[in-house]
């Protein structure tokens, strides 16, 4: 048996093919899975659960929800779509983890996030995770205007205008390596599992408590970045989009 692991997918009508290929994956490789966690951005942009039809994803839940219903399924949120909430859960099949949960995959306690708060050196980035991304106030008031006006107020709050860029040219700052070893010891683990970077690789570190390691997992633009895991360790393969 083995676990599926996947994070920034950045699904947006824009990019069709990218749809499809998540589409395909889900109804067929990912059913030989015993679990499925998504570590945050699958969509490029998220205002709301309600703005779900607008986004086009409706086609999208139901595929999740198609899995869901068969193994458990698992997401974290990430930059682009911390507004998903309940009815997104209820939608998708899929149960919404705090950022920075420690799980037993496989008898080995490892540490999933989406890994946006490692990057502590990208200070404007962390000055929008502290105003709005965990800000439950902002997100209060945010949720509670009408649709055309979060689309205004998002492109405010810049949301917009990052989630427009390409993934190609969007410039993103990488982890900071002392985070990194301040969660492996805070958290007591010696194994990390991350997106946001797109920086696809495995690091390997020797801390105080053993040697650890941390995957980084790729984002799907042109091909599906995968991680594998079962009894006998970890791979992260890329598919051909
Ligand atoms: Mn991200």
């Amino acid at each position: 048996m083995h676990t599926y692991i996947i994070s920034d997918l950045h699904l947006t009508p824009q990019q069709p093919n990218v749809i499809e290929a998540f589409m395909q994956f889900m109804a067929g490789e990912a059913q030989s899975a015993e679990q499925l966690y998504i570590l945050g951005d699958l969509f490029e942009y998220w205002i709301g659960d309600d703005a779900a039809p607008l986004l086009g994803a409706e086609p999208v839940l139901a595929q999740m929800q198609a899995l869901a219903s068969k193994i458990p399924c698992f997401f974290i949120a990430g930059n682009r779509d911390f507004l998903v909430g309940p009815q997104f859960e209820q939608a998708s099949g899929f149960k919404i983890l705090e950022d920075e949960s420690v799980i037993d995959l496989y008898g080995q306690p490892t540490l999933i996030l989406h890994g946006d708060s490692l990057c502590i050196d990208d200070h404007a980035h962390q000055l929008f995770r502290q105003q709005i991304v965990t800000n439950a106030e902002w997100r209060e008031q945010f949720l509670g205007l009408e649709i055309p006006a979060r689309i205004e107020a998002a492109k405010q709050a810049r949301m917009e205008s990052q989630a427009h860029k390409s993934n190609v040219s969007m410039e993103i700052m990488d982890v900071t390596e002392s985070a990194v070893l301040e969660r492996f010891a805070d958290r007591n683990v010696q194994q990390m599992i991350h997106g946001h970077t797109h920086r696809q690789a495995t690091h390997d570190y020797a801390t105080p408590a053993g040697d650890a390691r941390r995957y980084v997992l790729g984002d799907w633009l042109t091909t599906a970045s995968v991680l594998k895991a079962d009894a006998n360790g970890i791979d992260i393969t890329n598919y051909p989009i």
